[in-house]
């Protein structure tokens, strides 16, 4: 910093200009990145992106080179080709053994080295905080595009760092997940999970069963009889393809064997009297259950998840299991040791709400812990994802002014969001990760999922990636962040804790 102030200084005019011209504006620090990098030294000269800047990616890292020249052509306004070598000013990938992925800045290049794609991407998302805000800008801006020397080593401390849409309350367009992805994975969120059906509606397409979006997607379907919509194959496979692209895994919910009443509106025979209950587009839950006993339940469960699995290259595939208030605790326990070996039987790994649990089936199973106990103790599975909702949940309003949102467990301020930790409530060697659900129930458009996103999302993000946390360090990270989400147009929250 002291150098680049010094080389600033020379570079100045004697006659004393009213500030510092903002194309001028000393490099940001590289310990300025949200979630927190775990070792940063900076230090030497900084890099200076011009129009005479290259990418040097080797084949094999083709795509993650390509994200990179997207992100910052716009607002350049410079060619950035990809090249395969190049010797001098230049943006290099390259795979390497670092664990995570290792950035170094010189005067002359940037080097990104990583293991793999997934670690250069990450590497690719620290790289874009480092450059002005203006970077995220849609159009060529004029702006100083440096970046302070020194270098970054940074890994996850997780291996899981999720957030969750609802599409099943409010249909989300395959657009808007896809903006959502592009947000998310900023911050090296690398799972978005999918609730695709519940009592209001069925969102994505399975062969075997049309009436389930032909009826549970129809227009209407969603709360208070609004949007409705649904998830194609095709849809489907294209959100798979755009997550990939930018390292992140989609995992597909079907929640079952509550949380069903839009399938037995379209197909009776799900229910006991074979009777179909009224469409509902109210917000109440644990009222519908499969009918436990009966095997074309079996039949419609098997043919839904062989489907979900085709559609899935994602290891996991998330069976709800929440809130089966209508369903017996026997039922319940039947249901799920026949249930979640099926998932098995497709190759997948079962993942469910905590309630899963209950059965022993549940042993090779990934846990969602959404309860909000300070402590949990799982009876059969040994991996928990931490999504307590009185800490992750992103529909909870911020506080009680919030116009969106529920309140059940609670408000939940950014700090709230940010000043907790897996491990008080299961051990570290059960945890593989934490999630930020976000529920639809009152939440239309893009502009309400990013009002309550962001900046919570931030926060869970920090504490599945970063291993130490200090809200005075995050407050201001985040706060700094603040003109690339406005450079983008993005709709979030200006917590007051935050500044
Ligand atoms: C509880 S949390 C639910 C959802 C609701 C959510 C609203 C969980 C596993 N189930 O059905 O949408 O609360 O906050």
């Amino acid at each position: 910093m002291r150098i680049v102030a010094a080389l600033l200084a020379l570079a100045l005019p004697l006659t004393a200009a009213p500030a510092v011209p903002a194309a001028e504006a000393p490099a940001i620090a590289l310990s300025s990145v949200v979630p927190a990098p775990l070792e940063v030294r900076q230090q030497g000269a900084t890099f200076r992106l011009t129009d005479r800047t290259v990418i040097e990616a080797p084949r094999s890292a083709r795509n993650v080179a390509n994200r990179l020249a997207e992100a910052l052509r716009p607002a350049t306004g410079y060619r950035l080709p990809v090249v395969e070598r190049a010797r001098t000013n230049k943006i290099s990938l390259r795979t390497d053994e670092s664990p995570g992925y290792r950035l170094t800045v010189t005067k002359s290049a940037i080097t990104i080295g990583a293991r793999d794609n997934a670690g250069l991407f990450d590497g690719v998302q620290t790289l874009r905080q480092l450059l002005p805000p203006a970077i995220d800008a849609a159009t060529p801006q004029r702006a100083a595009w440096v970046v302070a020397g020194g270098e970054i080593a940074d890994r996850p401390r997780y291996a899981y760092r999720g957030a969750m849409l609802d599409l099943a309350r409010h249909f989300h367009t395959p657009d808007e997940v896809k903006r959502y992805i592009d947000e998310i994975s900023r911050f090296k969120i690398n799972y978005l999970h999918l609730h695709l059906s519940d009592d209001q509606g069925w969102r994505v397409q399975i062969d075997s069963w049309p009436r389930l979006t032909a009826v549970g997607g129809a227009p209407g379907t969603g709360v208070d009889g609004t949007g409705g919509g649904f998830l194609t194959k095709a849809d489907y496979r294209d959100l798979v393809r755009y997550a990939a692209d930018r390292y992140v895994t989609i995992i597909p919910e079907i929640d079952m064997p509550g949380h069903v009443n839009a399938a037995q509106v379209a197909y009776p025979e799900l229910t006991c009297d074979g009777v179909a209950p009224p469409p509902r587009t109210d917000t109440a839950v644990g009222y519908s259950s499969l009918c436990i006993g009966q095997e074309t339940t079996y039949r419609f469960v098997e043919d839904v998840i062989r489907e979900l699995a085709a559609l899935t290259p994602g290891p996991y595939l998330h069976i709800g299991g929440d809130e089966a208030h209508a369903t017996t605790e026997a039922d319940y326990l039947a249901f799920q040791q026949r249930v979640l070996p099926l998932v098995a039987k497709y190759g997948k790994t079962p993942y469910g709400w905590n309630e899963i649990d209950q059965a022993p089936a549940a042993k090779d199973a990934v846990l969602q812990y959404w309860n909000q106990k300070p402590t949990f103790t799982p009876v059969h599975a040994s991996k928990v994802v931490l999504s307590p909702a009185n800490r992750a949940y992103l529909d909870m309003k911020y506080d009680p002014s919030t116009r969106l949102g529920l309140n059940w467990a609670g408000y939940i301020e950014v700090r709230t969001a940010y000043d907790w930790d897996p491990t008080t409530y299961v051990p570290e060697r059960a945890v593989l990760g934490v999630e930020a659900p976000l529920w639809s129930e009152t939440l239309r458009d893009l502009d309400d999922i990013e009002f309550m996103a962001f900046p919570r999302l931030a926060a869970i993000a920090e504490i599945g990636w970063s291993p130490r946390k200090d809200w005075e360090s995050f407050r201001t990270r985040i706060h700094a962040y603040y003109p690339r989400w406005e450079n983008r147009g993005v709709n979030f929250y200006r917590s007051p804790q935050v500044g």
